[in-house]
């Protein structure tokens, strides 16, 4: 089976994995991570991405959050002071809830900086969007979405920014034989009604459930198109 999930931003990694064995995930199966595993609350996501390096069934997409700590990268390097692309980059990321991500990294980098290190290099080579096919429908996975979207423009034909901080309108379409699914906007943005849900259109499905701000995250499962929340965690708010 072939599930799919998105904007983890620091969810608790004991609470994700009582949601995988809640659907019976097995080493048998696959999962995709759509981006933003950082950042915003817990310890920032760092214990997760330490998991999500170690499974070879679990694949990640760079999401706007991963791109924004590469970005300020620099500052971890003590052996030279901050420059002003350093500054610059790192005021956005503070602004957009870094500041625990880092945080955590750097503690990690004075105990461990093998792990830091492997950690970085990961995110480092993550792609910006994959494919695949499951049952014979078509799947695009992508942060944010697709932005100036053209039906001949090829994938590799979007840069990063397209990519990963694209926020689709409802009435946006996409592809007429491959259902994009993607994160980044908090299904509540579109209509209180959609808070904590997916959203699902006829050519894309939103699963960014709002785990930043104490949902559960959404696990949809493409073989049958099933879709599963975890626990919300308000209370560590
Ligand atoms: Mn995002």
């Amino acid at each position: 089976m072939i599930y799919v999930c998105s904007d983890l931003h620091g969810y608790p990694l004991t609470a994700f994995k009582e949601l995988l064995k809640s659907v019976g995930f097995t080493k048998n199966d696959t999962l995709y991570i759509l981006g933003d595993v950082i950042d915003r609350r817990g310890d920032g996501g760092v214990e997760m991405l330490s998991w999500i390096i170690r499974q070879k069934n679990v694949k990640m997409i760079m999401g706007n959050h991963e791109r924004m700590l590469l970005d300020c990268k620099g500052i971890f390097d003590k052996s030279r002071g901050l420059r002003m692309d350093d500054v610059l980059a790192l005021d956005d990321y503070l602004y957009n809830g870094g500041a625990v991500t880092i945080e955590t990294l750097e503690k990690l980098r004075e105990k461990d900086s093998g792990e830091f290190t492997h950690i970085m290099g990961y995110l480092e080579k993550l792609p910006c969007y994959d494919e695949t096919e499951v049952n014979g429908r078509k799947f695009v996975f992508v942060h944010g979405g697709l932005e100036d979207f053209k039906s001949h423009r090829r994938l590799y034909d979007y840069d990063g920014y397209d990519l990963l901080w694209s926020r689709p309108e409802m009435t946006d379409e996409y592809f007429k034989t491959k259902t994009v699914i993607l994160g980044h906007t908090p299904t509540s943005l579109y209509g209180e009604e959609y808070r904590g849900r997916i959203i699902i259109t006829p050519t894309w499905i939103n699963i960014d459930t709002g785990a930043a701000y104490g949902e559960g995250p959404a696990l949809l499962r493409l073989d049958d198109m099933e879709v599963f929340y975890g626990e919300k965690t308000y209370e560590t708010d």
